[in-house]
């Protein structure tokens, strides 16, 4: 298998191969890890950057004293390795207090509390160099349609962004805010439940300009929907500032299984389209993150072969797509297909409606038979990809 170097940028959330493994119906299957051990484990098997939750480094309720010897150890690990912190983020989901929300529970003292938490972790963040800060709603929903009046809650969202936006300008620091979709687990249904959503949501932001999404594999899927295609429409509006990469088997709870472990045909055509498909220059110039959990059966050698499996498929589907490009007979099957036609715009330069009206070759003379009999050859070019994925080409 491929070996992962820092120049892939592979990067990871310090709660994947953290977590426990503590699930709704058993205990934790492993021991708790030192974010210091992550950060020299990772670095060994070739990642170049972190991800983190101000609790994943700092428990929460920590004193101040407690704070920064953390925050110490864990800058003195970060310069032993090199190890970057590309992005970081706030829990607001574990403490029993977040159980309606953060920034639209309808407790007001709560929405208080959540963006102070906030901002104390943007100000680590700053110094921390992270480029990128993530907010998942987790808890930003309901189990009921009485208990939540939604368009006040997305009030309260859009104020609670907006007023975050406004600090880090204030501020002068150098991030951008990413939110995370998602459509359900924990809360029954939660607020921006797809990519979708939360672009619609962005654009009506104040500070529209500094957020994005950090679509996550599994969480599209869960809504049955093509991860590859949402993360199309994310590149098209500039919007992918951040990606989960992760696999996930149909619409059931979140199993952030390894990347590839789950639908692999769109993994692949998802690679092939962050890399840059056809033209090779990369679609997306962010950190390839993965938020995975390590799964409840495995000790912590399978902990560490998980997360190495996760570059390893990465830089796998990377050469198996970069194959496919390469193909003369993909290359004619592409062109049998009018795939590049579409890049073309459907009126030519300059033409007006009126022209086209003109146009008797348009519509009077156009040979809609003929036209409808052609066929796409879609499966062939399919069947193409598949070839390639399985190494037979
Ligand atoms: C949950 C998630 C989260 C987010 C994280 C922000 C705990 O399904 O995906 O992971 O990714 O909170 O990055
Ligand atoms: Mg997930
Ligand atoms: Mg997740
Ligand atoms: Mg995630």
């Amino acid at each position: 298998a491929p070996q992962p170097t820092k120049e892939d940028r592979f990067a990871f959330g310090l709660w994947t191969v953290g977590w426990q493994a503590r699930d709704p119906f058993g205990d934790a299957t492993r021991p708790p890890l030192d974010p210091v051990e992550s950060v020299h484990r990772l670095a060994e098997l070739g990642a170049h950057g972190l991800n983190f939750h101000d609790d994943d480094l700092i428990p929460f309720g920590s004193d101040d004293a407690t704070r920064e010897k953390l925050i110490t150890r864990f800058r003195e690990a970060l310069a032993e390795t090199g190890m970057v912190v590309t992005t970081m983020t706030t829990n607001l989901f574990t403490h029993p207090v977040f159980k309606d929300g953060a920034f639209t529970s309808n407790d007001r003292d709560v929405r208080r509390f959540a963006l102070r938490k906030v901002m104390r972790n943007l100000d680590l963040a700053a110094t921390l160099g992270a480029k990128t800060y993530v907010f998942w709603g987790g808890r930003e929903g309901s189990e009921s349609d009485a208990a939540k009046d939604v368009r006040a809650a997305l009030d309260r969202y859009r104020e609670g962004i907006d007023l975050l936006a406004q600090y880090v300008t204030d501020r002068g620091y150098d991030i951008r805010f990413a939110i995370e979709p998602k459509p359900n687990e924990p809360r029954g249904d939660i607020l921006l439940p797809t990519v979708g959503h939360a672009l619609a949501f962005i654009s009506g932001l104040e500070h529209h300009e500094m957020v994005g999404v950090n679509p996550e594999v599994g969480h599209e899927q869960m809504a049955g929907l093509n991860f590859a295609a949402g993360i199309a429409q994310a590149l098209w509006h500039g919007k992918l500032f951040h990606i989960d990469l992760n696999g996930q088997r149909g619409i059931k709870f979140d199993q952030d299984l390894v990347f590839g472990h789950g639908d692999l045909l769109n993994a692949f055509f998802l690679v092939d389209l962050l890399e840059g498909g056809a033209s090779g220059v990369p679609a997306y110039d962010g950190p390839r993150h993965f938020d995975y959990k390590p799964a409840r059966t495995e000790d912590m050698d399978g902990v560490w072969a998980s997360a190495a499996a996760n570059m390893s498929t990465y830089l796998l589907l990377k050469e198996r797509a970069a194959a496919f490009r390469a193909d003369p007979e993909v290359t004619e099957a592409l062109a049998a297909a009018r795939v590049g036609e579409l890049a073309t715009p459907t009126l030519a330069p300059g033409e007006s409606y009126d022209a086209l009206l003109a146009d008797r070759s348009a519509y009077e003379e156009f040979d809609v038979d003929a036209a409808a009999a052609r066929g796409l050859g879609a499966v062939r070019l399919n069947q193409l990809a598949l070839e390639h994925l399985l190494g037979a080409r």
